[in-house]
């Protein structure tokens, strides 16, 4: 399994500043946003197309560039670290259909010995996903993929082609790239960064801390 990074380096200050841990909640909130609307640019650099038509300027005709596709996109928002981080989002997509799911991982009995957490999903309202759709799941965290294999099972069921989808992490660690690209080989792994490792806790390290309470709390 294999993940690719957003290149642009205004990503990475901004990943820099959310991971210090003096960042507090209101900053922290908004560098979600800008990291959001930077990746966003990222995936219509990297991975939509460009089209030439023609338009009128108020002096003449002349030909124009536009971006094919924007309005078929779908954004999931894995409630509720991502909420900040769509909000950035919709601004590189701002006709972009939203979908809601909340999972999160029960962790009273700790990380399982297979190095999942269960998950409970308990919220899923999705749009109507089309063939032709540009999918973007987004998940400030990946770190043992349970979350987001539970989330990818939910949108493929709904009739969704893994091949349109692209999981969009800001940090993500390396058992959960792989749990995700061994389940859903066709999607498409964004992240900003991908960190060392997972503690016993299955906690991403260095990774930002939880990304939910540090925005809301
Ligand atoms: C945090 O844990 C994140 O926002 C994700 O929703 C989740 C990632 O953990 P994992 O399921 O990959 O272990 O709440």
């Amino acid at each position: 399994g294999d993940a690719s990074l957003v290149t642009h380096a205004l990503a990475r200050d901004e990943l820099s500043r959310l991971r210090e841990k003096d960042t507090e909640q209101v900053e922290f909130r908004k560098g979600l946003v800008r990291l959001g609307h930077l990746c966003g640019y990222e995936i219509i650099d990297g991975r939509m197309e460009t089209e030439y038509v023609e338009i009128e300027t108020p002096l003449t005709t002349t030909m124009g560039e536009r971006v094919t596709g924007l309005d078929d996109v779908v954004i999931v928002n894995v409630l509720r670290a991502a909420t900040p981080f769509v909000e950035g989002l919709l601004k590189a997509f701002p006709r972009a259909r939203q979908g809601v799911i909340s999972a999160s991982r029960d962790e009273s009995t700790g990380m399982n010995e297979d190095g999942q957490f269960p998950i409970s999903v308990d919220y899923v309202k999705l749009p109507d996903i089309e063939p032709d759709d540009t999918v973007i799941v987004a998940d400030p965290m990946l770190a043992t993929g349970s979350t987001m294999s539970a989330v990818l099972e939910h949108i493929t069921d709904q009739g969704a082609d893994p091949d349109g989808l692209i999981v969009l992490s800001a940090v993500a660690a390396p058992p959960g790239i792989v749990r995700v690209a061994d389940s859903f080989p066709e999607v498409d792994l964004l992240t900003v960064a991908i960190d060392d490792e997972l503690n016993e806790e299955g906690f991403i390290v260095p990774g930002l801390g939880d990304a939910g309470d540090r925005a809301f709390r």
